[in-house]
Order: C-alpha cells, then structure tokens, then sequence
C-alpha cells in the first residue's frame, strides 16, 4: 500500500514501503498530576501532529513533527491496536514479515504498550492488554474464522550487555544461570542472508492460551534472571516472535503454504544511548554503552542517508533483526514519549530519532512455496 492509500503493486515493491512511524504520549501519572507537572505535549488526536512547547529564554518555540499515526494521552491500548498493529496483523497472515519496535525513554510506557497489564485470574481479557496478547488474540481468531490449515510456533528472549537469554528454556537450564552447563545461544549467519538463533527453543503452539501461558513463563523467568544477575531491566532488549505457516489452495487446487513472522520488539530504554553517548568514557568501562542500541541508531541514520556500509554485524540487536531494517520485512515503530516537562529534552530527542526513521525504506516480500 503506498502513500496515498492507493495500492499500486509492482511500483511498491521496486521503490520500497517507508518503515512506518506512529507516536504514543503516556498521561501524567498520578504522582505528576498531585506535583501540577507542567504538560509541554499536545497531539492532534486521531491526527498525525504532535507539538512540543519549548520555552527557551523567555521565548515560546514550538517544534510540530508529523508522524504516521499520534495517539494522544488519553488513548487507549485498543485505539493503539485497532488503528497501528490490526493491519500489520493481516499482513502477517498474508506470508509477510513483520516487526514492530517500541522505542522511547525508559518511563513513557513501552512495556505498557507492548505488554501491558496483567493477566486476569478469571480468564477474562483484560482492557488494558498490550499489543502482544492482542496480536495472539486476532492471529488465531482470524484463523478460526478463516477455518485455515496452519502450524505456529514462537519464540522469546532477552538480550542485555549483548548477550542473550532464552525466555522460553525450561527450567533445568535457567537453574544454572551463571553455570557452564547452561544451554549455549549463538547467533549463526544462515547463507542466505538471515540469522539463525542456535539453541533457542522454539515451542509449537495451538491455541491463544498456550501462548499466554508461555508469555508467563517467559516474564517470570525474565524477573528471576533479573533478580539473579542484577540486571537493570531498562538496559535491556525483549524479542517475542510468532511464525506462522498456512495452508491454502490456489484456484487451481495446488497446494501452497505461505509463511508469516511477527517479532515484537521491546527496546531498552532510549537515554542508555543519548546519556552514555554524553560521557563517553567512564560509561564505557562501566558497560553502560548499551551496544545495541547504539548500532541501532547507526544502522537508522546510515539507511536514510545512504552511506555505504551498514554496520548489522556490530551488535546482536541488529544482527537478529537485520531484514526488519533496509530489509523484506515490513516495519512499524511505536515512539513513546512523556507529556511531563522534565522530560522535554529526552522527548526531542525521540521524536527526532523516530522522525529520522520515517525515511528507511524496506522491500516487503511475501514468503510462499
Ligand atoms: P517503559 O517500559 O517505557 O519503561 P512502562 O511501560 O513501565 O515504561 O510505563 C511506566 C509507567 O507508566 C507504568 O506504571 C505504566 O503502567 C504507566 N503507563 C505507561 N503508558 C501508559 C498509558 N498509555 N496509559 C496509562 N498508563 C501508562
Ligand atoms: N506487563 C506485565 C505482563 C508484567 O510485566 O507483568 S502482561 C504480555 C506480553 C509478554 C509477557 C507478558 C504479558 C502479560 C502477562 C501478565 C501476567 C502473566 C503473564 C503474562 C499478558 C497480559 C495479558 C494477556 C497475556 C499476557
């Protein structure tokens, strides 16, 4: 689909589809409403602007940018969903790659977004469910409804000071944490241009509970590495991915399958990067440089200033996700930002990295045999 909501096939694909962008403002927070925090955002609800009011020396200086979608601070996660993820959900199903990044500081609400909160213990869907559990929910809704022939299997990890950790290992591994017998994970180039996650487990799944089953596994063993190693779980990455396989017949009658991937990425906090970059040094030695992150942005600028070499293979985050940038995947970024003053300059910040990215262009491809 290009600019102007007009499909025009073939032409698409030979000069790429912009990775989309769409900006999340949280509300203040009780505490912040009690201190009479001063809101320096405002969004053009259901629109595309947002604004940031900037009082430099007694002179008000606004700065507007224009996204593919604003959600303004009193949206909710199903205004969030049905209007920047349900399509991308469909297109899943349609054999394509997806992936969606929550990028922000640490505090506007990317694990909100992304995962938001808890599971009911009378099996009810909770209202204020992030982007994952719906994304299960409508994946295998639609499917029923569909009365399609699949196979599904997902995958999660964590990845922190570049290394990874396996969410979904059983238990006997994650025991032994700091033990050598712990299952090695190793990133292997797979000759055609992706990565392979050797050692990851993979678990074949058949309905939306299994998975949310999973995802409270993976959270808790997430809290306990956390706890153990003394992690701060700002700095690091989280990776959910679903591969779909589906079964249809061409008019003809043959036998096709087409193959969908979802990867939700939930990005660590974005000043590990604009703060560490400040005092270079002494956070180097600190391990503070989140590697990752920063190679993300690298990649983000390189790609839309299209300088020659793009540095993938410097870290891990972008080695695994590599297509999902410049590649056949097809991308959304949620940026996610605070109304609060205090947080004007890592807001700016954000919006200008998120803006940047609008002009990375990928080369969707449907993956079919
Ligand atoms: P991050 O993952 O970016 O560090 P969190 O998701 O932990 O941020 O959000 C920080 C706090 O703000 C949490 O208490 C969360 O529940 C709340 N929050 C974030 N976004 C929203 C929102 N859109 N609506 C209501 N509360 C939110
Ligand atoms: N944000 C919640 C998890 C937390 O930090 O506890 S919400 C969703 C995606 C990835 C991991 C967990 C979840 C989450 C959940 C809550 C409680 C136990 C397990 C999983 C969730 C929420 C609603 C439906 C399904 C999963």
């Amino acid at each position: 689909r290009s600019g102007d909501g007009s499909y025009s096939g073939k032409h698409d694909k030979d000069k790429g589809v912009n990775v989309q962008v769409v900006v999340r403002c949280r509300p203040l927070s009780e505490d912040e409403v009690r201190l009479r925090t001063p809101v320096v955002i405002s969004c053009n609800d259901n629109g595309r602007e947002v604004c940031a009011a900037q009082n430099i020396a007694n002179k008000q200086i606004d700065r507007t940018f224009i996204f593919d979608k604003v959600f303004g601070l009193s949206s909710q996660q199903k205004d969030l969903y049905d209007h920047a993820v349900s399509p991308i959900v469909f297109e899943v199903l349609e054999g394509y790659n997806c992936t969606i990044f929550a990028y922000g500081q640490t505090g506007t609400g990317k694990t909100y977004t992304m995962e938001g909160g808890a599971r009911k213990k009378n099996g009810e869907f909770p209202s204020d469910a992030g982007v994952i559990p719906r994304a299960v929910k409508q994946i295998f809704d639609i499917l029923e409804t569909q009365n399609a022939e699949y196979n599904m299997k997902v995958t999660f990890l964590e990845l922190y000071n570049e290394e990874i950790t396996d969410l979904l290992a059983p238990e006997e591994c994650s025991k032994f944490i700091e033990d050598k017998s712990k299952k090695p994970i190793a990133l292997m180039e797979d000759g055609k241009g992706g990565v392979l996650v050797r050692g990851l487990e993979e678990e074949i799944v058949t309905t939306a509970n299994e998975i949310y089953k999973i995802l409270e596994k993976g959270s808790a063993k997430r809290r306990t590495a956390e706890t153990l190693l003394n992690k701060q779980s700002s700095r690091s990455h989280s990776i959910f991915s679903i591969t779909i396989h589906i079964k249809e017949f061409t008019p003809e009658g043959d036998e096709m399958i087409k193959c969908g991937k979802l990867n939700l990425v939930d990005l660590a906090g974005s000043e590990n990067v604009s703060r560490s970059g400040a005092k270079e040094g002494r956070a180097r030695e600190a391990g503070e440089i989140n590697k990752s992150l920063l190679t993300l942005g690298r990649i983000i600028n390189s790609l839309v200033e299209h300088s020659g070499h793009i540095p993938y293979r410097d870290s891990k985050l972008t080695r695994l996700l590599r297509d999902s940038l410049g590649g056949k995947t097809k991308t959304c970024i949620i940026a996610t930002i605070s109304p609060s003053i205090h947080c004007l300059e890592e807001t700016l910040s954000t919006l200008d990295y998120a803006h940047r990215a609008k002009n990375i262009k990928n080369k969707p491809e449907i993956n079919q045999k």
